[in-house]
Parts: C-alpha cells; structure tokens; sequence
C-alpha cells in the first residue's frame, strides 16, 4: 500500500474521500489539523490557503509516498502555485472530487498539470466513481 498525503482547499472532499478509501462510513468532521488514518495523511484545507503552512505539509509529507492534490469538479479556485508539486521529491498525482456534481473540466485539469500532476483520477466519494482505479494506484485491495 502506498501512504498519500491528501491536499486542496477546504471542503473540497479530502476527509470524504480518505473516508471511501478507509472503507468507513462518510461522516462529516471539519479536519483540524494533519492526522493519519491508516495510509492516509488528511491535512486541513487552510494548510494550502495559507503559505504559511506550506511547510507543515512538506514536512507531514516525509512519510507519504504519493502526494494528492485535490480540486472539486465545481471548484473554479487556482490554489495550487504553478509547480507547487515540484517542493516534494515525490510522485504527484491530481484527484478531482465531486464528479458527481458536474463534469470535469478542462480548466481544472489544467491547473492541475500546471502544478505538477503526471497522472489524474476523477473521483466522487458520494457515488464512488473512479475510487477503484485510485484504489488500483494505491494498491488498496477490496
Ligand atoms: N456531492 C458531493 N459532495 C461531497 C463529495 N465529497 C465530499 N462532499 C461534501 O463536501 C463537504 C466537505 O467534505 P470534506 O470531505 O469534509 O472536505 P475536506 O476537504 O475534508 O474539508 P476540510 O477538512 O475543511 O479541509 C461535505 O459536506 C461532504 O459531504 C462528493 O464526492 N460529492
Ligand atoms: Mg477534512
């Protein structure tokens, strides 16, 4: 199993999605402050809407393997610096939440590129959508 650090702005699905990935029932808790769960890193949103965080989230990423930056489907927000991946030595990859909103878009997908992604999933932790090929990455079995 890979551990992945999950970031992106509040409210945008990180603890709903460590939640699925977890297998745990989807139950609606502001995160606080950074906290593993299993071989997830679940990290508040204000740690990215304020720089002076980022290195909160370099420093909790030490032990992850993967670094997920999140952005929702209806989210028009650019959070994310251009090659703000690149301060983690590690894989990178984009999820987009909330694909049970509205279809993904071309701009979402960009800005995430534009911080460094190789690889994309589009998820929704409401109707499961896209969790399997995730959890195929992560190499979480069931
Ligand atoms: N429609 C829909 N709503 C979702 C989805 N994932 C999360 N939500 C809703 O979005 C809201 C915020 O979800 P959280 O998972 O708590 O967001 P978060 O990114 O952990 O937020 P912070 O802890 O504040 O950073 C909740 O009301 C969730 O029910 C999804 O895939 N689809
Ligand atoms: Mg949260």
């Amino acid at each position: 199993m890979k551990k992945i650090i999950l970031i992106g702005k509040s409210g945008n699905g990180k603890t709903s999605l460590s939640q699925r990935l977890n297998q745990q029932d989807l139950i609606y808790k502001k995160t606080q402050a950074m906290e593993f769960q299993k071989f997830i890193l679940d990290t508040p949103g204000e740690y990215i809407e304020n720089r002076r965080f980022y290195n909160a989230l370099i420093t909790g990423s030490v032990d992850c393997d993967v670094i997920g930056l999140l952005q929702a489907a209806n989210e028009s927000d650019h959070i994310f610096p251009p090659g703000f991946g690149n301060l983690f030595n590690k894989p990178i990859i984009g999820i987009i939440t909330k694909t049970d909103l509205v279809a993904t878009s071309v701009e979402v997908e960009q800005h995430l590129q534009q911080a460094g992604v190789e690889r994309i999933f589009k998820v929704s932790a409401l109707t499961e959508e896209g969790l399997k090929e995730l959890k195929d990455y992560l190499e979480i079995k069931g």
